[in-house]
């Protein structure tokens, strides 16, 4: 299966790359460079590759970022980009530009991590709900009721992290890409055409989550008939009764309307939605210094400014949600008890199925949430 995928892939990255040349970038209203600089800016991607790291251009040198995100218009990863956009360009005046491009438009999200591999996009958010399969340590994310429910506690371990910038963002170099920032977009909600209270009510539900082994394996220990797909199929699979439910960040339930086709809100917390920011290693290092610390100057501002908008984002969705028929439902902690328990076995998946480095991340990052917790109280 996953040979017939790499090639399809492959195909795939090479459609896409003759449509990044022939097109240049931007779909939502941003300013898009034209082809021109898009051809100046593969030179540069040709360059960097048989530079083999070296530091080459100077820092005067026009750069062109194709910056592509898993989510669309308006959403957190969207603003976010352009965020960082907005930033850079405006501190050099220009002279690094930032194409952004939503999801869809470069293929499904999952193509996103191999077009960053081939150079065919220098940026990408790159959620580790669709990477499970290339580095299995990724999906430390997906192990439920691990972070806090305190949500300083996680942006502080996100943001400095031993274990996720240790043997973690040594995997994701290992493939040629460059993870900045590990960051969050919200505590993660289910939607379902039935109450959702209990381990009982999952039994049999087709519950739809992002297509990594340790997500399909949590919904299987809590009982439910685990569906993994691309975020595209979500809203028809759900006003078809393809599934039955999903999970994901207010915001998102939202933007994508699927509290439009959905009875039940569910208050469940039983983890975060996190996703990072990463780049093709190779084309990084041939930045100037000063350009490679700038961008991550910008990175680190962005990540920061991002956990309040996650916020905001949270509360204006749930503000217009509240106005709709579907009705919300607040697990209570011991209930939340009952899902935890259900799904403490995922911790024991993770350190079989989660790659070599696996026991020592979440060890690591167990202890660091602890300790956080430990301090915040
Ligand atoms: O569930 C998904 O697949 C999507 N959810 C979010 C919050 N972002 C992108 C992802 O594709």
């Amino acid at each position: 299966m996953f040979k017939g995928k790499r090639l399809w892939l492959l195909f795939t990255v090479v459609i896409m790359s003759v449509i990044l040349i022939a097109c240049g970038g931007n779909n939502n209203g941003g300013d898009s460079n034209s082809s021109g600089d898009s051809n100046a800016a593969d030179n540069n991607a040709n360059d960097n590759n048989n530079n083999d790291g070296n530091a080459s251009a100077d820092s005067g040198d026009p750069v062109e970022i194709r910056f592509a995100h898993e989510e669309g218009s308006g959403d957190v990863q969207d603003l976010y980009v352009n965020k960082f956009k907005e930033i850079l360009e405006e501190e050099t005046d220009g002279r690094i530009s930032v194409d952004v491009y939503t999801a869809g438009t470069l293929g499904g999200n999952d193509d996103l991590f191999t077009q960053l591999q081939t150079g065919a996009i220098e940026f990408a958010i790159s959620s580790p709900g669709f990477t499970g399969t290339v580095i299995p340590e990724t999906q430390i994310m997906a192990v439920p009721f691990l972070f806090s429910d305190n949500m300083e506690v996680n942006k502080e371990v996100l943001d400095s992290s031993e274990a996720l910038y240790g043997p973690l963002a040594d995997k994701y170099e290992e493939k040629g890409l460059t993870p900045f920032k590990f960051w969050l977009e919200g505590f993660m909600y289910w939607t379902a055409n039935k109450p959702i209270e209990t381990p009982e009510d999952m039994k049999g539900l087709k519950m739809r989550g992002m297509p990594t082994d340790l997500i399909m394996e949590s919904y299987r220990q809590m009982g439910a008939d685990p569906q993994g797909t691309d975020s595209g199929e979500i809203y028809t699979m759900l006003q078809t009764g393809g599934i039955d439910g999903q999970e994901n960040p207010l915001f998102y339930v939202y933007s994508s309307k699927f509290y439009e086709v959905q009875d039940y809100l569910i208050n469940s917390k039983h983890h975060i939605y996190t996703t990072v920011t990463v780049a093709n290693s190779d084309w990084f290092s041939s930045l100037s210094d000063d350009d490679q610390q700038l961008i991550r100057d910008t990175i680190q501002e962005v990540n920061d400014w991002s956990f309040d908008m996650q916020q905001e984002e949270h509360d204006k969705a749930m503000a217009e949600i509240e106005k709709s028929d579907i009705e919300i439902i607040e697990l209570t902690s011991e209930q939340r008890e009952q899902f935890k328990e259900a799904t403490m076995g995922v911790r024991d998946a993770y350190k079989e199925k989660g790659g070599e480095a696996a026991a020592e991340i979440i060890d690591t990052i167990a202890q660091e949430i602890e300790e956080a917790e430990a301090a915040a109280n």
